[in-house]
């Protein structure tokens, strides 16, 4: 028989300053509830479980953060009459603006007390062309949700929006008294906007919001009580995901400590094994994901507040998160702080011919707070090595004037296990190249994750093992095999995570299977249609020995010694 190399090919398709004593529960009021809410017929037991118990009673459209499923017939009908309109504010306006959400806290965020004296805040909510009734939700949502007296102000800043002037400008003079519209003369972008409403805040502390969000229950008093406690400690709340078509309110998760590779991607880290003890309490966080923090003004501003040689967005997450660290200050997640947000609701901050913006953004940031490490971020991203930073003078004098740390400090006691999981040196991979079945006569067959014939001039063909245990796609090194239950088992590739799970292979020298711990199972494929599955192991059978191009068996020894 015949026998040709085939191997795997995938079509890839998508891709303190105040300082207090004495805990007590915060008083806790609900400001104009829906029509249907009797107030009265309630039994009031404390203020948070009453809110709670209020908002269990709430019925209609996309209450209790429940997903809105509309007819095709209504689908159609709706895309028609808005036209250029994106689809999902039509799904807005049919639910309430005080819509309840689920309370997915923690059990123990129930029982915790904060401060009876907190410190009070500014919201700032940059928006462009943000949609009246999503806009008008987040708004609502911080104020129905926080306790009195503890938002001294709502800061929208509009980013030169083409819409949402005058029925904004209406109906927040019409429902609000402190809230207020600040408008830039020219488009700003994300970060300038931010700074924007900064200056014009007077609240004890700034909080950055995004514009489509919606703030979960007792949201506030978990963001301000680290910072009553000192007032160099940053608080982000955590994010969960509302649906950007139904609505529905989901937890992403229950959390972990933010993060960054060396391209600067935005990464994630697992909670430290002592922190995971004390489910409802701040933990240490690296890097802040960016749009949702608290701050003190006075922190803020002691720091310089943002780089305003930042352009439009990009960087100054890290910008912010480096120097609140390395100057002396603090940055912790809240857990029982919850916010939902819309992801993938449009990038409204874009590029408006500025260039290169983001590996200028970033180079500012390597050179006033990195040290050595830029290096490692130019490695990965050549044009940042290149591009004029511009004048970071200011920059640099914050550094020295309040003494900052080196960013060697940062990576050992604050980022301490960055590097098991992005190492700025990629160890080079346990095996490479083409992942061939050599008992295979080859079909052609497109589709999902198939075996294909055997091609060098296919990059797609291209495969790291590497320490993590994962295994990527060679050519952008961001995506991973990657196999869930809830896909038959098939094998799928996803972001590369470089933390296990549904990601770890364990290769076998000796049997040459490819074992996948989280399911048991083992790389198979199937033989009518090619497509790759994990299977019940059985060293015995062809379909299960893979070879890779080129292997290091040591190394493979060394890092998976146990399980050989
Ligand atoms: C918030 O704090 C500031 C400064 O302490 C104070 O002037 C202001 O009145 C407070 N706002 C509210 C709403 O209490
Ligand atoms: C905030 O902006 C408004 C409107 O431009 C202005 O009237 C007000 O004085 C500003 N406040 C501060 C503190 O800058
Ligand atoms: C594999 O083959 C060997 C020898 O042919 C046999 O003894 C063994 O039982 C087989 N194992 C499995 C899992 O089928
Ligand atoms: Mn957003």
């Amino acid at each position: 028989m015949r026998r040709n190399s085939i191997t795997i090919l995938k079509y890839l398709i998508f891709i303190g300053f105040f300082s207090f004593i004495g805990h007590l529960t915060i008083q806790y009021s609900y400001k104009e509830n829906s029509d249907r809410l009797q107030i009265n017929d309630l039994d009031y037991k404390s203020p948070e479980v009453t809110t709670i118990e209020m908002e269990q009673q709430k019925t209609g459209p996309g209450e209790h953060g429940k997903s809105i499923r509309l007819s095709p017939e209504d689908v159609a009908e709706k895309r028609r009459q808005l036209q250029s309109e994106p689809f999902s504010p039509y799904v807005s306006d049919m639910i309430s603006l005080h819509r309840s959400l689920p309370d997915n806290r923690h059990p123990d965020c129930r029982k915790k007390k904060y401060l009876s004296k907190l410190p009070n805040v500014s919201v700032i909510i940059p928006f462009h062309n943000e949609y009246l009734s999503i806009l008008m939700r987040t708004v609502w949502s911080i104020l129905d949700r926080s306790p009195p007296g503890l938002v001294h102000e709502v800061i929208l800043v509009d980013d030169f929006s083409k819409y949402c002037k005058e029925p904004l400008d209406s109906y927040v003079k019409k429902h609000f008294t402190n809230v207020r519209i600040l408008r830039g003369t020219e488009r700003l972008g994300l970060i300038r906007a931010r700074i924007l409403g900064a200056r014009n805040a007077t609240g004890e502390v700034l909080l950055f919001l995004d514009c489509h969000c919606e703030a979960n229950v007792n949201w506030l008093p978990p963001l301000l009580e680290p910072i009553a406690e000192d007032y160099k400690t940053v608080v982000c709340p955590f994010i969960d995901v509302i649906d950007r078509e139904t609505y529905n309110y989901r937890a992403q998760d229950e959390g972990m400590r933010g993060a960054f590779d060396w391209h600067f991607d935005y990464k994630r880290l697992p909670i430290t094994e002592e922190d995971r003890k004390h489910p409802s309490e701040p933990f240490k966080s690296p890097v802040m994901a960016g749009g949702l923090f608290a701050i003190s003004t006075k922190w803020f501003w002691e720091l310089g507040g943002y780089d305003e040689g930042l352009e439009i967005w990009g960087g100054e997450q890290y910008e912010l998160s480096f120097k609140i660290w390395q100057c002396g200050g603090m940055m912790v997640d809240a857990p029982c702080s919850r916010i939902g947000h819309i992801y993938g609701r449009h990038s409204p901050f874009d590029h408006d011919g500025k260039g290169n913006f983001v590996d200028k953004n970033y180079k500012r940031v390597a050179v006033v707070w990195m040290d050595e490490y830029a290096e490692y971020l130019y490695k990965r991203r050549p044009k940042c090595r290149t591009v004029d930073p511009g004048d970071v003078s200011e920059q640099k004098k914050i550094r020295e004037k309040l003494n900052c740390k080196p960013f060697s400090w940062f990576m050992k006691e604050v980022a301490f296990d960055l590097q098991n999981y992005y190492p700025a040196v990629e160890p080079t991979p346990l095996a490479s190249g083409k992942i061939i079945n050599e008992d295979f006569t080859h079909r052609e067959k497109a589709g999902r994750f198939t075996l294909q014939p055997c091609n060098d001039k296919i990059s797609l063909q291209k495969f790291e093992y590497t320490f993590r245990k994962d295994i990527r796609l060679a050519t952008k090194h961001v995506n991973c095999f990657d196999v869930s239950h809830s896909q038959d088992e098939a094998l799928t590739l996803f972001g590369c995570h470089g933390q296990g799970g549904y990601q770890e292979f364990i290769y076998s020298l000796s049997t040459k299977t490819i074992f996948h711990p989280s399911t048991n199972h083992c790389l198979d494929y199937d033989s009518e249609s090619l497509e790759l599955f994990m299977k019940p192991c059985d060293k015995n059978i062809s379909s299960q020995k893979w070879k890779f191009d080129n292997i290091d068996e040591a190394e493979i020894k060394k890092i998976l010694n146990k399980e050989q």
